[in-house]
């Protein structure tokens, strides 16, 4: 028995979709233009009229809006409605410059809350589910995304934050909590902390985890499935489109449906803008059909990943995209080589090593350093120096097999990286490039 949240939406035929996604891009252009007076400037600036977009195919040739743009436009500068009419802001965590400031109204609360009630169903939430979330509520979306998705769903739901590893594990074992929602990091850490407590993966309730809002490997997933005894389901989103639920993983797990009645996905070269087609790997672009307090058109994400419509077992019709496989900001290029931490995480659980890891890339003398600092797995520790070292040298050999080069691989004890509740810190580059 298969089960959807919204059946007709979620199933549709193309054609459907290509309806429904049609007629609200002209609607949404036409509001952009008499609303937002930043968009409207580009779109004159681009010699493009709201009577030029007769349907998704023209998308193409609305100009792009940049995280620049959000700032320069901070804070109401691409508000799409009044302010009356908006209930509710949330905030990207962003240390250097201004925040990213979205704003909502209920309408955009409601359907943002539909579509992570879509995954909380595709991972097999029902109403008779516990779901504790522990994504941070306050700012961040992924707290209050999921908690309004599982409301919508029926489920019991455990507003617990992030943070407090001893309540979590309390409340996830008096509660019977049966589906956990948080980011994968603190995941694989709520695996270890039960591990420590004597706990078994059997010996909690969950059954689905939904993790997202940082890059995770496939080996993470089975890691982290492993420890926790569970299916562990992917979900993407970012503030500036609502937050989590964008797209979401379904039982075949090949990739996440983008909920397409909502966004329109592009996929662009980063470095030209042109549109690549289906199977291309380029940088994500998202255009939200009917958002109204935060109505962005043609979002670059700077997330670089793949879309595909190969048909999927789960009966979805809606567009797939892969993990986002880096970002187009977030590639590190060390000694002129492209380097992202995602392919240094599969290289470290393939050779059995847990994913707690930070990379330290710096400059030398005009050369860059390249230091990746993993923590042992229990099985591996040894306080025999010509043992480390060993090791030590057998990881950089696989990291360059990967990479095309070799960084100096430092094996510090168990627990002694600082774990995360929230997004994990994976990369310090102490370089000064600008
Ligand atoms: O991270 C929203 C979210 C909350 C998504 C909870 C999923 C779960 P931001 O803080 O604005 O929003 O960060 C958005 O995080 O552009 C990606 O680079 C990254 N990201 C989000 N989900 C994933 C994922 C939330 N599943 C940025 N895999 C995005 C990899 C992800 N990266």
């Amino acid at each position: 028995m298969k089960n959807y949240y919204q059946p007709e939406l979620e199933t549709a035929p193309r054609e459907k979709i290509l309806e429904i996604q049609n007629e609200k891009i002209v609607r949404q252009v036409k509001n952009v233009y008499d609303h937002v007076a930043y968009y409207r400037k580009l779109m004159d600036e681009k010699g493009v009229k709201p009577e030029d977009i007769k349907s998704v195919e023209d998308i193409k040739k609305l100009p792009f809006l940049t995280k620049e743009d959000l700032r320069v436009a901070y804070p109401y500068g691409l508000l799409g409605t009044d302010l009356k009419n908006c209930v509710r802001i949330h905030s990207t965590s962003g240390t250097t410059g201004k925040r990213v400031v979205a704003f909502y109204t209920q309408k955009d609360i409601d359907m943002w809350e539909e579509c992570c009630a879509r995954a909380i169903v595709a991972a097999g939430g029902t109403d008779e589910d516990v779901v504790q979330v522990c994504y941070g509520y306050g700012l961040f979306t992924g707290g209050s995304g999921l908690h309004g998705g599982s409301h919508k769903v029926g489920c019991l739901t455990l507003p617990m934050s992030s943070g407090n590893t001893d309540r979590q594990i309390q409340f996830m074992m008096d509660l019977d909590a049966t589906i956990l929602c948080c980011t994968p990091s603190y995941a694989a850490y709520i695996g270890e902390s039960l591990a420590e407590r004597g706990y078994r993966p059997g010996d909690n309730k969950l059954k689905a985890g939904i993790f997202g809002a940082e890059p995770w490997t496939e080996e993470m997933r089975q890691s982290i499935e492993k420890s926790l005894g569970i299916k562990a389901y992917d979900i993407y989103g970012l503030t500036e489109t609502s937050g989590p639920g964008v797209a979401f993983e379904c039982e075949e797990q090949t990739g996440m449906h983008i909920n397409e009645d909502h966004f329109y996905a592009e996929i662009i070269n980063p470095d030209t803008g042109e549109v690549l087609p289906e199977g291309e790997k380029g940088e994500l672009v998202f255009t939200a059909l009917d958002k109204e307090g935060f109505p962005l058109l043609r979002y670059r994400t700077k997330d670089i990943c793949i879309l595909s419509r190969k048909k999927c077992s789960c009966g979805r019709t809606h567009v797939k995209m892969t993990k986002p496989l880096g970002r187009s900001d977030d590639m590190m290029i060390i000694r002129g080589v492209n380097v992202f931490p995602s392919q240094i995480e599969t290289v470290l659980l393939k050779e059995g090593y847990p994913p707690n890891y930070q990379i330290e890339v710096d400059r030398v003398n005009n050369t860059d350093t390249f230091d990746i600092y993993v923590e042992f797995s229990k099985e591996m520790f040894s306080d025999k120096i010509s043992e480390v070292q060993a090791h030590e040298q057998a990881l950089s050999a696989a990291m360059r097999s990967m990479l095309g080069i070799g960084p100096k691989i430092h094996l510090v004890a168990p627990k002694s990286i600082e774990r995360s509740e929230g997004k994990a810190v994976r990369v310090i580059d102490k370089r000064k490039l600008v």
